[in-house]
């Protein structure tokens, strides 16, 4: 297979047009989780992580896992579409006997770093593999994405703490901050203060971006490393790009049934 090149606002739209296709087909939830992280995803398939479509398992390659994986169908899509398997697997997503399940897999799928769904786990993974990696001399890098309603899990300050005190600067955490969670908004659940603060005093390089900005992430991510793990507090609206999903925390259960499916894949239509 050849690696295909795509811009990151191609693939972002990529990713949002075959989630809404996905869930629609299998009845699946988590659009709007994965709406509001298709951005980032985006800019670090396109941009930024090192990876080879016909060797993943290389081990220079840059490592990435998505904690929050109940959005595992964006990181299928991002994957399929710059070439690790065919696009048209995408459909089986959530099917009986698909190795493309709800919460991401690593079983048999290439690209996969790590299975998640458990909130808290994949960041606690992610430092321990910038740990092993730097031990060992790898200039590779780990990038892993969090939830903010994840953010509530102790298993995540542990990771806070653990990646200040072995100063694992090969690690960046994206927290994908949608001020939302599952039934409702993240300050009516626990309330988290401000994030960028907190990561602040636990000793990480901080930036904070707009996390539907392409160049604002991409900046982000490129800007020369500290001696600190970075940690990049990426502002999005959940449901991002459907204006019917935007903020509206139904859709983070909910599939796009029958007239709410063409209204959606009518609206990205026009963002073409
Ligand atoms: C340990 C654990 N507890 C509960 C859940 C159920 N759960 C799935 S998604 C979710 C909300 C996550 O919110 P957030 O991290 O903000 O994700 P986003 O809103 O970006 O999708 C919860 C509680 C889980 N997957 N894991």
């Amino acid at each position: 297979m050849s690696e295909k090149k795509i811009t990151s606002s191609e693939l972002a739209l990529k990713i949002r047009r075959d989630a809404i296709e996905m869930t629609h087909v299998s009845g699946g939830s988590h659009i709007a989780c994965i709406l509001s992280m298709a951005d980032i995803i985006a800019v670090l398939y396109s941009d930024i992580l090192k990876y080879d479509i016909n060797n993943p398992e290389d081990s220079g390659r840059d490592r990435f896992i998505l904690s929050k994986g109940h959005a595992g169908g964006g990181l299928y899509a991002a994957l399929a579409e710059v070439g690790f398997f065919d696009v048209s697997e995408l459909l089986t997503h959530c099917a009986n006997g698909s190795r493309l399940s709800g919460h991401v897999s690593h079983k048999d799928v290439p690209g996969v770093e790590f299975s998640t769904g458990s909130l808290g786990h994949g960041a606690c993974v992610a430092s321990g593999k910038a740990m092993a990696l730097k031990k060992a001399g790898s200039n590779a890098r780990v990038y892993t994405v969090v939830g903010d309603g994840e953010c509530d899990e102790g298993s995540i300050w542990e990771t806070a703490l653990f990646a200040n005190h072995y100063r694992l600067n090969n690690l960046t955490l994206i927290i994908d901050h949608n001020k939302m969670q599952s039934l409702d908004y993240c300050e009516n659940t626990i309330e988290l203060g401000s994030l960028a603060a907190k990561f602040k005093c636990f000793g990480w390089d901080v930036i904070e971006v707009d996390g539907h900005n392409h160049a604002e992430l991409k900046d982000a991510f490129l800007r020369p490393r500290t001696d600190k793990p970075r940690c990049i507090v990426a502002h999005t609206i959940k449901g991002k790009g459907v204006s019917f999903m935007e903020n509206n925390i139904l859709y983070h259960y909910r599939d796009p049934k029958d007239e709410f499916y063409d209204l959606a894949v009518a609206e990205l239509e026009v963002e073409k």
